[in-house]
């Protein structure tokens, strides 16, 4: 029962925070949600689609699991200034359908952030979230 076992090493390690289940409602008002799905494409081949993506500060970035093999996002290498505190290592989807959310707030500084699933980044699945100001005025600076 290895996804038994996984499960088990994931929450001995308190890394089961899912983020999962809720699906956020997309309001008039509400931020502006872009959606990366982690994708299984063979047995050996997975990524994250789209895999390069631009947001402005204040975009919720979801993350979707399409397939059957846990995934999860790691960043790797980030602008100076970016403080991602326990959103540096993210908890494993384990459930097709399971969405991981991330607001682009404040703690992610602008520029090229590069990510990778952890157990695949030798695969080659990994992204970048480019942070930019679409904003001049800063109206969207504060939001969370
Ligand atoms: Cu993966």
């Amino acid at each position: 029962m290895i996804r038994f076992s996984l499960v088990g090493a994931l929450l001995g390690l308190g890394l089961l925070v899912l983020a999962g289940e809720t699906k956020a409602q997309e309001s008039v008002d509400g931020p502006q949600i872009v959606t990366v799905r982690m994708v299984d494409k063979s047995a050996t081949e997975y990524a994250f689609e789209p895999a390069d993506i631009t947001v402005a500060p204040g975009t919720l970035v979801r993350f979707e699991l399409t397939g059957s093999i846990p995934h999860n996002v790691e960043f790797k290498d980030v602008p100076p200034g970016t403080d991602l505190g326990d959103v540096r290592f993210g908890p494993f989807l384990l459930t097709k359908g399971q969405t991981y959310e991330l607001m682009i707030d404040e703690s992610f500084a602008m520029g090229t952030h590069e990510y990778v699933c952890t157990p695949h980044e030798m695969m080659g699945m990994k992204g970048t979230i480019t942070v930019q100001n679409s904003d001049p005025e800063g109206r969207l600076e504060r939001i969370r």
